[in-house]
């Protein structure tokens, strides 16, 4: 059985930048019910979950899976493994985060500066048609690549290929996301991602992408 994750922050603690409500809905209601889900479904389905959802959808084996649960299964294990991640990688906005000098490194070799890597991310953002999720990852090269995902597809799903690398960084393009502060502009919500991201946890991701 998964369980939602406990969050290391109080829900008032990301505004202004989302609000306590908005928040408490995602994680609650949102990221609740994808755990719920595909707790039912995999009961259903008698298949051998492992204990860690980010092992589950890299291993997701859909011919063990009932025909017509595949989807369900898949879109609500994404739904619960791509939230997990969001909430680890963000911080309290109050909370000051800067970007250890490997990463930024890394940064500046793959996208030229920081800025221009934020700027690009949330370019890449805005044209993703559609609910999913944007990500920053470290591809077999070591080189850092972005890309977005439909629905709740995470880039170490079975039916990607590999070259997508390891994700280190992810932003929720949903409505559910940021609707109920930000309405149709969600350039302003992917501008204002940034004073969210603990840059600590992003960079420890990115240590352990590059030497896996
Ligand atoms: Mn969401």
């Amino acid at each position: 059985m998964y369980q939602l994750p406990a969050l290391k922050y109080a829900y008032d603690t990301l505004e202004p930048i989302l609000t306590a409500e908005m928040l408490e809905l995602h994680y609650t209601k949102h990221h609740a019910g994808y755990v719920q889900k595909l707790n039912e479904l995999l009961e259903k389905a008698q298949y051998p979950a492992p204990d860690d959802i980010d092992v589950f959808i890299r291993t997701m084996d859909f011919l063990k899976m009932p025909a017509e649960d595949r989807n369900a299964i898949q879109f609500n294990a994404g739904g619960h493994a791509n939230h997990c991640f969001f909430w680890d990688i963000l911080k309290p906005y109050h909370q000051k985060s800067t970007i250890p000098s490997e990463l930024e490194i890394a940064l500046q070799k793959s996208f030229s500066s920081v800025e221009a890597f934020q700027k690009s991310f949330e370019q890449t953002a805005a044209k993703h048609l559609g609910s999913g999720w944007a990500w920053l990852c470290v591809n077999p090269q070591n080189e850092l690549i972005m890309l977005t995902t439909l629905n709740h597809d995470h880039p170490q799903m079975p039916q990607f290929p590999k070259n997508l690398g390891t994700p280190i960084l992810t932003l929720d393009l949903w409505e559910h996301a940021y609707y109920l502060k930000y309405k149709n502009r969600k350039l302003e919500y992917f501008e204002a991602f940034w004073n969210l991201v603990d840059w600590e946890r992003v960079a420890q991701r990115y240590q352990t992408a590059i030497e896996f």
